[in-house]
């Protein structure tokens, strides 16, 4: 497996050079929406460390993460009125990775309802700024 490549976006999000529709941060783990999402709210946990995927991530960096998953997805049921949570998490290229920085797939889901195809269309800033919003103070909220 290649080794970390820290210009990856998402350590650029992470070090705050490049812009997030940030729902949730700690000291391990920041959570953000996916500029392309595949349903509203459709949200991304990852670490802070360094990790390319589950492979080489620390367990307890993997639990916290998926902690934070857990409180995203509590958070996006209520904040649109989801009735379901799809959870992805992809590793490696041949896995379907795209990002080289570990990350969950939060989806919130309607019942009837399909998922876009993946990295599919932008959405629009001002549809992001108000989820991101909504998600945050749900979570939040506990
Ligand atoms: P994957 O590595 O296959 O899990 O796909 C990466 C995901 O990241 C995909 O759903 C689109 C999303 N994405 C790509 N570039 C950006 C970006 O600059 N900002 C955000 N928030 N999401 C991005």
């Amino acid at each position: 497996m290649p080794d970390y490549d820290p210009n990856n976006i998402f350590a650029k999000i992470l070090r705050g050079e490049l812009p997030s529709y940030k729902v949730y941060e700690d000291d391990k783990a920041l959570a953000f929406l996916d500029i392309m999402p595949r349903s509203p709210g459709h949200t991304l946990v990852l670490p802070k460390a360094a990790a390319r995927n589950i492979l080489d991530a620390s367990p307890d960096d993997l639990a916290h993460v998926f902690k934070v998953a857990k409180m995203v997805a509590q958070g996006a049921m209520k904040a649109f009125e989801a009735d379901g949570i799809t959870v992805q998490q992809f590793n490696e290229g041949a896995g379907g990775q795209v990002v080289f920085h570990l990350h969950v797939h939060i989806i919130p889901r309607k019942a009837g309802s399909p998922m876009k195809p993946p990295a599919s269309e932008k959405e629009k800033p001002d549809v992001l700024a108000e989820n991101a919003k909504k998600l945050a103070a749900a979570i939040a909220a506990g």
